[in-house]
């Protein structure tokens, strides 16, 4: 029986960069997930007797939220469901899923990088049938209808077991619960040399891989140790934990850094590697070698033709606007455009779709290609170990090699955590309001070039998004950009991001602390930093 439930909105469900990310008691609320989910149908037009994908990355809640949506789909008129077994889909899956099976749309469960357990965070983002996040103008009118909605539908009905793969019938709808993994490491199979790749290992190469007791543990094992004959092991922490074992599944050098340290050791393996909550953020440190995700992009964006499913060539690079440049150069090289985003990877599916772009990345440690819509963390990690198995050099060789052909862009993104949000929003205010007193100003980080507040214009369909970020750019090409964070659950998290960059010829071995340290002054003083948040310093630094 369909049950039509009465319900007030909730204020606080507007989606941030990648959807609603909260507190697991603010979701636990009643009504609470059931409105979201409802303002998500009631956005949308057409969906009646399609298909919507849906799964999540395991965490504290998953399981529960999965039943409310199987039950509202059905009661939504959805005509089937498909599912991961037991709840389970990383974000880069799902986005398969939904483009292989051409459902309408689909929902992922997550947080991403935040922590998951009863005290942590959960999210629920809605992916469009390209497999991509929703753009704004969805996610816009998903927000203004959480803020009208006054009822929502739900079948009344026992459970589903998502446990057992298979088809069932949920009311009129059917659900039908897949493998999480096959089609995943299937097209993973069509891009990339796994011959290749599988010699190596045989010949001796070592790998480390941690899962974060996230949900690629499952893929990784697959993948890495099934389909490429790495030694059993060689993925770590591979079993999804609804609270990741009490860690915080941000691949960065502070969350990650048991494989940190282990890559540093002297009998450090030759690759590592690790991914975050729900798969699309990727970490990669070869052996005495930290990679830059910035760098990484470039890296990957100059070498990808050496692997099958890019031997083509790139029509073009997308970054989010705070990445660094350094894959600003591979593209001058290669001929082809380089895009500039707003953060968060919903502003790629349109390049991706349009054919614009094939590569597309962001400083927070996320990659991707036109294979999928979202960010793929073992996707990158098999690209890099598809270039090691055809340059047969170690990362450090291949990076030495790569900016003394492109020069370096130093680059760090310091994160001030937990900030009261009025400081926080006090501080952007601020910096907005100097931007015009800003250009050719001298302060510890040089001269100033320009200040502005980024604004992106999509090419593919003219829509404006506005304050995405104060961007100082100097002299000497030089950057500083404020942000304050759209993912997190807890007061305001400023992102300062700083980069320099030096030429081919020039210094490409400092320290990354000291070639950046004179624009990190800058950055505190002209943001005044400590006034506004009473913090010396920042919480992470990556
Ligand atoms: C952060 C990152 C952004 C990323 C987003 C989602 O957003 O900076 O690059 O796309 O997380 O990643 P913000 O607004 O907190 O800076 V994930 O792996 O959490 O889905
Ligand atoms: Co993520």
């Amino acid at each position: 029986m369909i049950q039509t439930v009465a319900t007030t909105p909730f204020s606080d469900q507007k989606p941030g960069t990648s959807g609603l990310r909260k507190k697991v008691r603010i979701f636990q609320q009643p009504h609470y997930a059931e409105n979201f989910v409802q303002s998500v149908f009631d956005s949308l037009e057409g969906f009646e007797g399609q298909t919507l994908v849906v799964g999540g990355d395991g965490r504290y809640l998953n399981r529960e939220v999965i039943q409310i949506v199987l039950k509202m789909a059905a009661a939504n008129g959805f005509g089937r469901v498909l599912v991961g077994k037991g709840g389970i889909l990383s974000t880069p899956a799902a986005s398969h899923l939904i483009r292989a099976s051409s459902a309408f749309g689909g929902l992922v469960l997550s947080a991403s990088h935040n922590p998951g357990g009863p005290d942590e965070d959960f999210g629920i983002k809605y992916n469009v049938s390209n497999g991509g996040p929703a753009p704004e103008k969805v996610t816009d009118a998903i927000h203004a209808r959480t803020l009208a909605i006054d009822s929502y539908r739900i079948l009344q009905a026992e459970d589903v077991d998502i446990d057992r793969l298979g088809t069932s019938k949920l009311g009129g709808m059917a659900v039908e619960v897949v493998d999480p993994v096959a089609a995943y490491a299937d097209l993973m199979e069509q891009l990339f040399d796994f011959a290749a790749i599988r010699t190596m290992i045989a010949e001796g190469f070592t790998f480390s891989f941690d899962s974060m007791s996230a949900v690629t543990g499952p893929y990784a094992v697959e993948i890495f140790e099934k389909r490429l004959g790495a030694p059993a092991g060689t993925v770590q922490n591979a079993t999804p934990l609804p609270d990741f074992g009490h860690h915080h599944p941000d691949p960065n050098l502070v969350h990650a850094k048991e494989l940190y340290d282990r890559m540093m050791a002297a009998d450090a393996p030759d690759f590592g590697a690790a991914s975050d909550g729900d798969g699309d953020r990727n970490l990669i440190i070869g052996r005495h070698c930290y990679v830059t995700p910035s760098d990484s992009l470039a890296v990957l964006a100059a070498n990808a033709h050496l692997a099958p499913g890019y031997a083509s060539g790139l029509k073009g690079i997308a970054r989010s606007m705070p990445t660094s440049g350094a894959a600003d150069r591979v593209a001058e090289k290669l001929g082809i455009p380089l895009y500039e985003t707003p953060t968060g990877w919903k502003f790629f599916g349109n390049l991706l779709d349009a054919g614009m772009a094939t590569i597309c990345g962001e400083e927070s440690a996320g990659t991707g290609s036109d294979h999928v819509r979202e960010k793929d963390g073992i996707w990158a990690v098999l690209l890099w170990l598809n270039i090691l198995a055809v340059r047969r050099q170690s990362v450090a060789e291949i990076m030495a090699e790569h900016w003394a052909t492109y020069g370096r862009n130093y680059y760090a993104r310091h994160d001030y955590e937990a900030i009261a949000k009025d400081r926080a929003d006090g501080l952007m205010a601020a910096l907005r309001d100097k931007l015009a007193t800003l250009p050719a100003t001298v302060n510890s980080g040089g001269t100033v070039k320009s200040a502005d507040d980024f604004a992106y214009t999509d090419p593919t369909d003219q829509s404006v998004s506005r304050s995405q970020g104060v961007r100082l750019l100097f002299e000497d090409g030089s950057r500083i950009v404020f942000r304050l964070s759209g993912t997190g659950t807890e007061g305001a998290t400023l992102r300062v991001y700083i980069e320099r960059y030096v030429g081919e010829d020039n210094e490409l071995g400092l320290e990354t602390a000291d070639a950046l340290a004179p624009l990190v002054r800058a950055a505190q003083e002209v943001a005044d930093i400590a006034g506004f948040t009473g913090m010396e310093r920042p919480s992470v630094i990556t």
